[in-house]
């Protein structure tokens, strides 16, 4: 058995998400053998407004499929189920507490990823013990509708004061707007509907990671 990724490993740079918004329950499964086999190394169950009983069956479905492919699993929302089912990392947003209420139901050895949405934001999740951040959104999008985007204007700034840390942009990155994103100073990104919606996944990730080591 191979054992708990306790770290966001540094060539970890495209987060995928198994968003049921895009992916039927049933696909669950392949989806994330299709990210894997395209080189993503961190990715997330994410289930809004999906009972809770199918995320934890699909969740504990995943989990050993990341786990044997040394990818970092992450379970949005549930830290409570995360912690049952042993879940690398648990991801929430702002309106879920402070870090310290989540860490005292993970443990101390699950990895947290807190959604920012300004700058402030996301010193305050660094400071306050986040493992990762998101970032954005920073164009609008289909997957977090009405959400007001933030834009690019903020990322190297962020990045700077953040060094190494890992931060992913997200909200709107396709293949399109990615080099904009890059130019902007972003190291890694988080891609959703784009990279479901392509005609093959596995090869759009390659293509993407690919990108995303050059800089
Ligand atoms: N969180 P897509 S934006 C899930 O800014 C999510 O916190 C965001 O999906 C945030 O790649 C977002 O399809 C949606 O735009 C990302």
């Amino acid at each position: 058995m191979k054992p708990l990724m306790k770290y966001i490993p540094s060539d970890s740079r495209l987060y995928g998400i198994v968003d049921l918004g895009y992916v039927r329950p049933e696909e669950a499964e392949n989806t994330t053998r299709t990210l894997l086999c395209g080189g993503i190394r961190i990715l997330q169950l994410r289930a809004k407004g999906v009972e809770s009983a199918t995320v934890e069956t699909l969740a504990r479905r995943m989990q050993p499929l990341c786990r044997e492919a040394g990818a970092v699993f992450v379970l949005n929302d549930y830290p409570e189920m995360a912690s049952r089912i042993g879940a690398d990392a648990v991801h929430v947003g702002q309106d879920a507490g402070s870090l310290a209420s989540v860490r005292a139901i993970v443990g101390k050895d699950m990895l947290i990823g807190r959604s920012t949405h300004s700058p402030e934001q996301a010193l305050a999740a660094v400071a306050e013990g986040a493992d990762y951040i998101g970032f954005g959104p920073l164009f609008p999008t289909g997957t977090k509708p009405g959400r007001p985007s933030i834009g690019l204007q903020d990322i190297a700034a962020v990045q700077e004061k953040l060094g190494d840390f890992p931060m992913f942009c997200i909200g709107g990155i396709n293949g399109t707007t990615l080099p904009s994103v890059l130019q902007a100073g972003a190291r890694r990104v988080v891609i959703v509907s784009w990279l479901l919606q392509q005609p093959d996944p596995a090869a759009a990730a390659r293509d993407i990671i690919g990108l995303l080591a050059e800089r």
